[in-house]
């Protein structure tokens, strides 16, 4: 009988806020450290999983250029949330619960709160709609934690500049970018129990290390 559970990770914060970065050193700290073997040799965990949203199937990869580089007209604020559902909606069925169900502990860039948070706060569409279509795409799979990388906007929307890839979404006006901002400020105010925040405007180790320590937290009650 097997005993292993999957475990769900997700990564959240506005542009440039380090995600992408923060997930590689968990990942390496997670695989150099022995913590996932040692899990795997007690049968609690069957291996380490990276994975994203938008894009994290190969159906996703298409919406995913759609939604952040299409250029052929402008994309309606409906149209966009519904994309990034159906993006949800194939990767929770392909990937995440699948993986989950095989006891895999899966790192997400990215989940239900940037849908709140860009379609929500930044577009303005209604809450009470997000909430539904997030539960119509995840079939209720919400994550085990969340690490939301706080850092003021300014100083990521630069750091995605300076690395010199301008998507749709980077474009959109600073107050946008401020709204979504304020969004993840109030969904961690709401959920203290799932969402972790993480002070992201200190160097890269110096963020890793706090990741480091939240999650070695969390694994010490997931996998007594
Ligand atoms: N979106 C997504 C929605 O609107 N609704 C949704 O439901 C979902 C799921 C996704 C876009 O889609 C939107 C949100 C996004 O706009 P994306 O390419 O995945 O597009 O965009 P981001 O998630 O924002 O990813 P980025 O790659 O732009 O940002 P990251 O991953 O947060 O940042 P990272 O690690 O790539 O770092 C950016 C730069 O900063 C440097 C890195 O070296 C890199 O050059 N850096 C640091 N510099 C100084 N100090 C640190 N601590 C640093 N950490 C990283």
């Amino acid at each position: 009988m097997r005993t292993m559970q999957g475990r769900l990770i997700v990564f959240e914060g506005v542009e440039g806020c380090g995600k992408t970065t923060q997930i590689a050193y968990l990942r390496q700290w997670l695989e150099e450290s022995g913590a996932v073997e040692q899990f795997v040799k007690a049968g609690k965990v069957s291996k380490l999983v990276t994975t994203r949203e938008p894009g994290g199937t190969a159906l996703g990869q298409e919406i995913r250029q759609l939604l952040l580089h299409s250029t052929t007209e402008q994309i309606q604020a409906r149209t966009e949330l519904l994309l990034y559902a159906a993006d949800r909606a194939q990767h929770v069925e392909g990937v995440l619960r699948p993986g989950l169900a095989d006891g895999a502990l899966i790192l997400c860039d990215r989940y239900t709160d940037s849908t709140l948070a860009y379609q929500g706060y930044g577009r303005g569409l209604d809450r009470a709609l997000i909430d539904q279509l997030n539960q119509i795409a995840t079939g209720g799979l919400e994550s085990d934690l969340t690490l939301w990388l706080d850092v003021d906007v300014k100083i990521g929307l630069e750091r995605a500049r300076q690395r010199g890839i301008h998507d749709r979404m980077e474009q959109a006006t600073l107050e946008f970018h401020q709204r979504v901002q304020q969004g993840f400020m109030e969904l961690a105010q709401s959920f203290p129990q799932r969402i972790v925040r993480v002070d992201a405007s200190l160097d890269e180790q110096a963020v890793a290390n706090q990741i480091q320590a939240i999650v070695q937290q969390h694994l010490a009650k997931w996998y007594p």
